[in-house]
């Protein structure tokens, strides 16, 4: 139940006000912890059935892998793409655009905060996953790594790049993994907002001055792109067998469309807003295929995308350099977290109270 689900007290069919009333603890603790079983009839059913997996339930090790390397890479794209728009949060032209663009900004550290929790479920700590992205040895999302040059780069961040990101997560709200599945619903929800924002950013600039119709159309010419290849490599006809895990994640229920299917749907939704906006998309192989019912595109520079992702994209090193100083000058926080709770737990168990760290 969420927490401000209303239910009257005095209604006696409203039901239990909290889990606690209707049994729902108890019932959590007698779930049977079921990871280290080896028979996986139960997964299969489960997949088959397209009802979800939970913390406690066995699965297969290449299953859990996946998870870890998806929700592992997805938190990190959150907190590394605080800073392309956090760059502008000292130079927003007013004081709405400004608290606008810090609530933005601490939401994607909030889903970053829902993804690491919903990675530990899966047994691995997020100290270890923050380790692994310090090292290299995980990614972040391609879109993170291109710099944001004008406050227009805000408003198109906001349409394109979380318009693209909310094509990508809606159907993770229905991910055969319970956690992240359901991560991804208030996420969404905050992902709209944002997309919302954006798209009211370049509004009110396409109805301004000569220079800031130029500057919306400079942000969008040079995000474009980028936004598209954010849904990953092709990976149907002819690119279906290329290697990727599509098929895979598709037959478990964690991706429920591919990644070209995915890249269409923003496309198709998007030519209208830009067309309301009035900008124009970069692109012109962009038109109208009466036959397939979908808009035609250019081809994605992938050798650019493959460039990006291998660490020599504009702004790689920028970024994992700030995200990396940021930890090291955060541990202090960490420590001092860590050492109160110590401290609590000592009083605790040496007096048996509940025990408060003065
Ligand atoms: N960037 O077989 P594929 C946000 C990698 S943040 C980097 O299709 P998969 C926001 C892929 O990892 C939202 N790498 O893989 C925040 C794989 O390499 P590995 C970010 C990419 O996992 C702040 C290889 O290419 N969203 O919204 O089945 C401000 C082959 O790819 C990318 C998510 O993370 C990429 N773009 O599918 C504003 C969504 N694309 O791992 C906004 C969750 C592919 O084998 N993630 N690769 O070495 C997903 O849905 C999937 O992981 C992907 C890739 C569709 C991204």
């Amino acid at each position: 139940m969420y927490g401000n689900d209303y239910a009257d007290p005095d209604d006696p069919g409203a039901g239990p006000l909290n889990a606690a009333d209707g049994g729902a603890v108890e019932a959590a603790a007698a779930h049977v912890d079921r990871r280290a079983e080896l028979d996986l009839t139960t997964f299969d059913a489960v997949i088959a059935a397209d009802q979800r997996i939970e913390p406690r339930d066995a699965m297969p090790e290449d299953y859990r892998q996946t998870l870890i390397r998806q929700i592992a890479q997805h938190a990190h794209s959150e907190i590394i793409g605080m800073q392309p728009e956090g760059n502008w949060i000292t130079r927003a032209p007013s004081l709405r655009r400004k608290a606008i663009l810090i609530a933005k900004v601490q939401d994607e550290a909030g889903h970053g905060l829902y993804l690491y929790s919903a990675a530990e479920t899966l047994g691995i700590d997020r100290s270890e996953l923050l380790d692994r992205l310090h090292a290299g040895k995980q990614k972040y999302s391609s879109i993170f790594n291109y710099p944001t040059l004008t406050w227009a780069d805000c408003g198109a961040i906001g349409w394109l790049v979380d318009g693209a990101a909310i094509m990508n997560q809606v159907p993770l709200c229905r991910c055969s993994y319970g956690p992240y599945a359901r991560a991804m619903i208030r996420t969404c929800k905050e992902e709209s907002f944002h997309q919302r924002q954006g798209f009211e950013l370049l509004w009110e600039l396409m109805r301004g001055t000569p220079e800031q119709q130029a500057m919306a159309q400079d942000a969008t010419n040079r995000w474009w792109w980028p936004a598209l290849a954010m849904f990953g490599p092709r990976d149907t006809g002819e690119h279906a067998q290329e290697g990727g895990h599509t098929g895979q994640s598709m037959a478990w229920g964690i991706k429920r469309f591919s990644n070209d299917d995915l890249r269409q749907k923003f496309v198709d939704m998007t030519v209208p807003q830009a067309q309301r906006l009035g900008v124009t998309l970069p692109d012109p192989d962009l038109r109208w295929n009466e036959e397939r019912g979908h808009y035609d595109f250019g081809e994605i520079d992938w050798d650019e995308f493959w460039r990006v992702l291998r660490g020599d994209g504009p702004c790689n090193a920028q970024r994992m350099e700030r995200r990396v100083n940021s930890h090291e000058q955060g541990r202090w926080v960490r420590d001092a977290a860590a050492a109160y709770a110590a401290k609590q737990r000592a009083r605790h168990t040496s007096d048996g109270s509940e025990g408060s760290a003065a």
